[in-house]
């Protein structure tokens, strides 16, 4: 059986496909099998709601597991900025570091670092109506970019219980306790069932 995965963003894409690997399931990118691009309007105000129209927007392959990951970081004396808007926070064209020392700059002397990753998935069973699952993983964020592993704003963020940041751990830390691996268990729950089933 194969499972597909709508993502443009390539690592995102890697991280998924890694984490996917012992599902026993054929793991492609909607790209590899549709051979084309497709645009999300990421315009939902949930991370739910994002993962949702992203995982419709390859419906139909309706013979496959379809999944979606909408994710972002959570900035506590932000408001919880930047969120669902963390892919483009700053503005389009940055860079992930540029994104990074902007997030930086806007918390330059704060006390208060405390900060989540946070990523939903959705999830098509054949047949089925859409699910959703969440993953958090809770951490603070440093005063300078530090490491080179990862994406995003990996480079900023130390999950608690950890001196470094993700981009220094490396992936196997990583996909140990991140939000994408947090959220990854309950999907793999979801097909092991679905895989006794049918
Ligand atoms: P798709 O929508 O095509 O999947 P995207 O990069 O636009 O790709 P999102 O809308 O979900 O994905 O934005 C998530 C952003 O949040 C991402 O671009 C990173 O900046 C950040 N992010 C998410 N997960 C992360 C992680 O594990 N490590 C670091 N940054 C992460």
């Amino acid at each position: 059986m194969r499972c597909v995965i709508f993502s443009n963003n390539q690592k995102k894409c890697q991280e998924l496909q890694d984490l996917l690997q012992d599902t026993g399931l054929e793991v492609f990118t909607y790209s590899e099998v549709l051979n084309r691009e497709i645009t999300v309007i990421e315009d939902g105000v949930t991370f739910d709601q994002n993962a949702t129209k992203k995982v419709l927007a390859i419906s139909q392959l309706k013979q496959d597991i379809l999944i979606a990951d909408d994710s972002g970081l959570e900035v506590d004396v932000l408001d919880g900025r930047p969120g669902v808007y963390s892919a483009r926070y700053g503005g389009e064209g940055l860079s992930d570091s540029q994104r990074c020392e902007h997030v930086l700059r806007q918390i330059e002397n704060v006390k208060n670092r405390s900060a989540r990753f946070v990523c939903s998935i959705a999830i098509v069973f054949p047949e089925k109506p859409v699910e959703t699952v969440q993953g958090i993983v809770e951490g603070a964020l440093t005063g300078q970019l530090q490491g080179n592993a990862g994406f995003g704003y990996d480079p900023i963020f130390i999950p608690v219980g950890y001196d470094r940041t993700f981009a220094e751990l490396g992936t196997e830390i990583k996909h140990k306790i991140s939000h994408r691996s947090r959220a990854l268990a309950q999907v793999k729950d979801k097909i092991n069932d679905f895989l006794a089933e049918n």
